[in-house]
């Protein structure tokens, strides 16, 4: 079995360097939360695998390249012959405002089904890690990211899940209905401030929202915080730690980054405080490189930015 198997929509990212409307170059590169959390795992070493459907073409043939370059495990991956890629343009309006636009509706990435998932399932996995992202893409991916949360949590795997919310998929409402159950399966629940409120009732303050989580059996609360760091709560009580000060060129891909860093941290057995260390760690890594993974550690780098062994 791997140590941490994942699933969702890999995207093709067209990235340009000014506003969108006015054409130009655009550069392709792999996107999708969960491929970068598997390769920011698989950097450090650790046997990451990715799930989902990728078009039977030259853009699906891309996508796998990408992983299997990487070391993602990819066997699970099914070609889907109906259904083009996933395209999302991340459009660089100015230096300091991104915008994000997407052609994913009727996906091969989105027509995910409960099928795909379950014999990779049943190989076994450390961790199982989900992202909000994929319930939100159709009605059969959501269906298969619940069976997923809800065989791996029967079979002592332990669940991840990132909140995720893009407000381009979905209705906080809607969101909340989906993403409250889901997060009940879940060990490990990671989520920024103002994406607390999805996995508890709505309105529910920061302590309210952790207590809830915690009660319902969920091990660890983090709170992404950005350039303020992250906090982490368990039984034992919360802890905060600051981010690494960096130059930041490029944000998306941080929070994927900060969650590879915990999950590595985890399956390395590191105490509360170095695997956030390691979290907060990758996440500088990622804001201080383009792209949302390409910057990412390898192990032997990890002590770069900050100069501790644990990231
Ligand atoms: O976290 C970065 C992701 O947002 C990006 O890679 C694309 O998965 C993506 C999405 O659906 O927005």
């Amino acid at each position: 079995p791997v140590d941490v198997l994942t699933l969702g929509e890999a995207l093709v990212s067209l990235r340009s360097s000014g506003p969108l409307a006015l054409g130009g170059p655009l550069t392709m590169h792999l996107a999708g939360a969960e491929t970068n959390v598997a390769i920011g795992l698989a950097r450090l070493g650790h046997r990451a695998a990715w799930v989902g459907r990728v078009s039977d073409d030259e853009l699906g043939e891309f996508v796998l390249r990408q992983l299997r370059a990487e070391g993602v495990g990819t066997d699970g991956v099914r070609r889907d012959p109906d259904r083009p890629a996933g395209l999302m343009f991340l459009e660089r309006r100015t230096a300091d405002l991104s915008r994000v636009q997407y052609q994913r509706t009727g996906s091969a990435g989105s027509a995910l089904t409960c099928d795909d998932v379950a014999g990779p399932l049943a190989a076994g996995a450390r961790v199982l890690h989900l992202s909000g992202i994929t319930p939100a893409v159709s009605d059969s991916a959501r269906e298969a990211t619940m069976f997923a949360a809800r065989q791996a949590a029967a079979a002592g795997i332990t669940v991840s899940l990132d909140v995720n919310y893009r407000a381009r998929l979905w209705s906080r409402d809607a969101a909340r209905a989906v993403l409250t159950p889901l997060a009940g399966y879940a060990s490990i629940v990671i989520a920024s401030v103002d994406e607390l409120d999805l996995v508890a009732g709505p309105g529910t303050d920061e302590p309210g929202v952790v207590a809830e989580l915690l009660g319902r059996g969920v091990q660890t609360v983090l709170v992404k915080l950005g350039a303020d760091g992250a906090r982490a709560y368990t039984r034992d009580g919360a802890q905060h730690l600051a981010a690494v000060p960096v130059t930041a060129v490029d944000t998306v891909g941080a929070g994927d980054a900060f969650t590879a860093g915990y999950l590595s941290g985890h399956l390395d057995g590191l105490d509360l405080r170095d695997r956030l260390r390691r979290a907060v760690a990758l996440g500088a890594f990622a804001v201080t490189a383009h792209g949302d993974w390409e910057g990412l550690p390898r192990r032997d780098e990890l002590s770069l930015l900050t100069g501790n062994a644990a990231g």
